[in-house]
């Protein structure tokens, strides 16, 4: 309750410290604090924000640029260190992390425990991480004479793009990747959750990485991403958001007159679940529930598209409809919700006008009922339509929405054609209780995470390691064995033992 109460402040985090509307005018940000409010209730405010200016984003440049060589040069031991104080600051601020996800980002509270507990686990895989393979050089094989090392090392100033869906995990998860490798960084976080990005950031400049390490700047794509992801200073873009966004940084980068540097982008999906006629019912019904409907339908990882064998294609929609109905769709903070609002009023006007368009040429299946305490909110009524072809399918819808495809026995293969066709491959589910169909569907299906006879979200950190290909992103695996590595560079190193090599007089 104390926590629920408080105001949260956001601006630039520059060498440490976070400037705020009485610094005016100092570095040329646009001064004035733009209030925060909750998408809960529009009223509400939750706190303030400054976003960065031009001058902000030169300072930041200039700050990570000089630091990155010292920061890589601290032992890995060292860095993995301060990630581990970070993710212990974190579990000791649980409440109050958890009442701010509610507040500026709408989550509920067992999604607010979630992203606490992905943050500490992204930092502790990765510390485990750093200190087996970034500490010291790893020995290679090679002739007598010859001592060759593999060694990996920072790449100078990484800037971190991330999404307001997983405003403490997901910001996390790339800050303390790009961190650990040896990396300065300059996080931007989406403009919907900035208080949590500089909530994040003074935790872990307190947990003891250099102010001058690790900078904040607030602010939307246009006035700050860009103009950071252009910038030939800049080493390295993580970036977890929309298809558009990748595709627009993927050009910029491009395009630039400087060397070439790597681009982690994890994007959307059209992640479907194929259910046969052998499946559990009710099992599938609760993991449609979940994985379509949990936060909103607000993950990239979400359900899109159910493909349902015909046979029991009427019992299960009916069950489904039934669970629909006891859907309690509100206020975050109340222990009894399960669907929350989205996160702000231009999500919720796309969705329910796609919404409305949808019910006019699709086959309305269910449209869940809106609670009272929704009507201050940005709330969107979770629905599932039944189409015809997935072709009629178009662009990712980013909220609670399922679409329902129904097929017959003999078509499963051309069902897997079909949702390869999307050109997504993020999540995936199959329900059946037929090993062989299970085996033949995984061995054709182009996803990153595919899930049998079980829901589809809520990938664990080290687990599940998490990521797609083709629209749905470049890889590596957030939480997994390679991601590290994309952050960093990697060099082999030949050095000549003989006495020749060793005597550069005798050349
Ligand atoms: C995202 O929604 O941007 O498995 C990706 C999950 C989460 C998805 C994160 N890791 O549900």
């Amino acid at each position: 309750r104390e926590a629920d109460a408080r105001v949260w402040h956001a601006g630039p985090v520059i060498g440490g410290r976070l400037r705020g509307p009485s610094d005016g005018g100092k570095t040329g940000s646009d001064d004035r604090a733009q209030p925060v409010h909750s998408p809960a209730d529009t009223e509400h405010v939750v706190g303030d924000v400054v976003w960065a200016g031009a001058d902000d984003i030169e300072a930041a440049l200039a700050s990570a640029a000089a630091a990155a060589d010292r920061w890589d040069a601290t032992p890995g031991t060292e860095r993995a260190a301060c990630l581990r104080r970070y993710a212990d600051l974190l579990e000791t601020h649980m409440p109050e992390l958890i009442a701010l996800c509610a507040r500026e980002a709408g989550k509920h509270i067992p999604d607010g425990v979630a992203e606490v507990r992905e943050a500490v686990d992204f930092c502790r895989y990765y510390a485990c991480q750093v200190e087996d393979e970034f500490s010291g050089e790893m020995p290679l094989p090679g002739p007598t004479g010859e001592r060759n090392t593999y060694r990996l090392d920072g790449r100078g100033v990484f800037v971190c793009i991330s999404p307001w869906n997983f405003p403490l995990a997901i910001f996390t998860g790339q800050v303390a990747a790009a961190l650990a490798a040896g990396n300065a960084v300059i996080a931007k976080p989406a403009e919907q959750t900035c208080l949590i990005g500089a909530r994040a950031v003074a935790l872990m400049h307190e947990a003891g990485i250099p102010g001058d390490v690790l900078h904040l700047l607030p602010g939307d794509g246009p006035s700050v991403g860009a103009k950071l992801v252009t910038d030939l200073r800049v080493a390295g873009v993580a970036f977890t958001g929309s298809l558009a966004t990748a595709k627009a940084i993927n050009k910029s980068l491009a395009e630039r007159d400087g060397p070439l540097i790597p681009l982690i982008a994890e994007t959307g999906g059209q992640n479907a679940m194929i259910v046969d006629s052998s499946a559990l019912i009710e099992q599938v019904v609760a993991d449609v529930i979940k994985s379509g409907f949990q936060s909103a339908g607000q993950r990239c990882s979400a359900l899109r598209v159910l493909y349902v064998q015909n046979d029991i294609a009427d019992t299960l929609l009916t069950m489904l409809s039934g669970a629909m109905a006891e859907l309690s769709v509100g206020d975050p903070w109340r222990l009894s919700t399960d669907v929350t609002p989205v996160i702000d009023a231009e999500a919720r006007d796309a969705l329910i006008d796609y919404a409305d368009k949808a019910g006019k040429t699709y086959e309305s299946i269910y449209t869940c009922r809106l609670g009272e305490d929704t009507r201050r909110g940005t709330f969107v009524a979770p629905r599932a339509f039944g189409l015809k072809n997935v072709d009629e399918l178009g662009d990712e819808q980013f909220g609670p929405i399922v679409h329902v495809v129904r097929f017959e026995a003999d078509e499963i293969d051309e069902v897997v054609d079909a949702i390869n066709g999307l050109g997504y491959g993020l999540t995936f589910g199959i329900h059946s209780r037929i090993d062989t169909t299970v085996e033949r569907v995984l061995r054709r299906i182009k996803v990153g995470n595919a899930y049998v006879n079980r829901n589809m979200i809520g990938a664990v950190v080290g687990v599940h390691p998490f990521g797609g290909e083709g629209l749905s992103g470049t890889g590596p695996k957030a939480g997994g064995p390679h991601y590290l590595h994309r952050f960093a560079t990697e060099r082999a190193v030949s050095r000549d033992t003989t006495a020749a090599g060793g005597n550069a007089s005798l050349m």
